[in-house]
C-alpha cells in the first residue's frame, strides 16, 4: 500500500567536499540526485509510505541509485532496469557556498527512455497523491508522455496531484518548458513554483499576480516558495504569506524545494490546515539547505518538530 506515488530520474551524484572549479578537484564522493527520488526520501523520513517509479540502466550504477532508494525506505518495486541506455549521472561544482553549478551526463539516459506503457496503473490506482515534476518531460517525448499518463491515471483514480515546475533551462529550450509546465499546471491541484518559475511561467512579477493567476482564480492551491522570505498561499479560501526560518548557514541550496514539497504533501495527506503545512514545509526546506548533499538534510517528524520550536524549548 502506498500514499504517494512519484517518478522521475535519479542519478549518481558526484559532489566533493572541496570547493573549487572541477577542473582541479581529484575525489567525488559518489551520492545520488534526483528531485523526485528526494522527494520520496523526504517523504519515507516523515512516515509517509512512498514509491518511486524510474528506468535505471543495467549497470553497477543503476544498482546502486536503487539500494540507496530501497535503504531509504521507499518502495521501488515498479522501477525497471533496461540494457539499452546507462544510469544518467550528475556532477556538483561549489564555488562558495550559494555559488553552485550543476554538470549533467544524462543525455539518452535510460530514464530518458522510459515509456508510458510501463506504468503500473494497478498500484498506482492506491496511492492518494501523485506527484510530479517538470523535469522528467524535459527529458525526452517519452518522458512527457510517461508524466501525463501518470496524470491521467491519477485523475481517474481520484488522486491529488502535486506539481513542482523545477525549471531545468539545461534541458528544454525556453518556450517549450513554457507550454509544458503550463500544460502541466492547469492538471495539477497543488502547484509548487519557486517565484522566478512562476514569473517565468506567467510573464507577471509579484508573488500574489503569479499565484492568483497559476489558481485559476482559486481553482487550485498555489504555494510559491520564497527563499528564505518563506512562503505565499494562494487558495479558494485563503492568501497568506507564511514567514520562513532563519537558516544560520547556506551549505548546499540544492534540495531544499524537494525538502519543502515532501513537507506539504505531508501535511495533505494528514488533512491539515494549509498554514500549518507551509511552517513546516519552510522548516524543512531551511533544514535541507544547511547540509551537503540533496538529501542528508531531510528531518524525521521529530526532528523538524525540534527544529520549529524556539531555542529554549528544546533545552533539557
Ligand atoms: O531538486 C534537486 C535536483 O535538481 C537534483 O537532485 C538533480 O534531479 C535533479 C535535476 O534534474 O536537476
Amino acid at each position: 500500500q502506498i500514499d504517494v506515488f512519484t517518478l522521475g530520474e535519479t542519478m549518481v551524484l558526484f559532489q566533493p567536499d572541496q570547493m573549487a572549479p572541477l577542473d582541479y578537484v581529484s575525489h567525488f564522493p559518489k551520492k545520488i540526485g534526483g528531485a523526485e527520488s528526494n522527494v520520496a526520501i523526504g517523504l519515507a523520513r516523515l512516515g509517509h509510505q512512498v514509491g518511486w517509479f524510474s528506468q535505471l540502466g543495467d549497470d553497477p550504477f543503476g544498482r546502486y541509485v536503487l539500494k540507496t532508494i530501497r535503504g531509504e525506505g521507499v518502495d521501488v518495486s515498479s522501477c525497471q532496469f533496461t540494457n539499452e541506455a546507462p544510469t544518467g549521472l550528475l556532477f556538483k561544482e561549489q564555488l562558495s557556498p550559494e555559488d553552485l553549478n550543476v554538470y549533467y551526463y544524462r543525455q539518452n539516459s535510460a530514464a530518458s527512455l522510459m515509456k508510458p506503457e510501463q506504468l503500473n496503473l494497478e498500484y498506482i490506482s492506491q496511492a492518494k497523491v501523485l506527484h510530479v515534476t517538470g523535469i522528467t518531460p524535459a527529458l525526452s517525448e517519452t518522458g512527457y508522455q510517461t508524466v501525463m499518463k501518470a496524470i491521467e491515471i491519477a485523475k481517474e483514480h481520484g488522486l491529488k496531484i502535486v506539481f513542482d515546475p523545477n525549471l531545468r533551462l539545461k534541458l528544454w529550450s525556453k518556450e517549450k518548458a513554457k507550454q509544458v509546465l503550463n500544460e502541466i499546471a492547469d492538471q495539477a491541484d497543488v502547484i509548487l513554483p519557486g517565484l522566478d518559475e512562476g514569473q517565468f511561467m506567467t510573464g507577471l512579477e509579484s508573488a500574489q499576480e503569479v499565484a492568483e493567476s497559476l489558481s485559476h482564480h482559486g481553482d487550485k492551491t498555489v504555494i510559491m516558495k520564497l527563499g528564505s522570505n518563506g512562503a505565499y498561499i494562494h487558495s479558494k479560501d485563503e492568501q497568506a504569506y507564511v514567514e520562513g526560518f532563519p537558516v544560520k548557514q547556506v551549505v548546499d541550496p540544492v534540495g531544499a524545494g524537494d525538502g519543502f514539497a515532501a513537507g506539504v504533501i505531508s501535511g495533505l495527506l494528514k488533512d491539515e490546515p494549509l498554514q500549518t503545512v507551509v511552517r513546516r514545509a519552510n522548516a524543512i526546506g531551511a533544514m535541507v539547505v544547511g547540509m551537503k548533499g540533496d538529501i542528508e538534510g531531510l528531518p524525521t517528524l521529530s526532528a523538524v518538530e525540534r527544529f520549529m520550536k524556539p531555542d529554549d524549548e528544546n533545552r533539557d
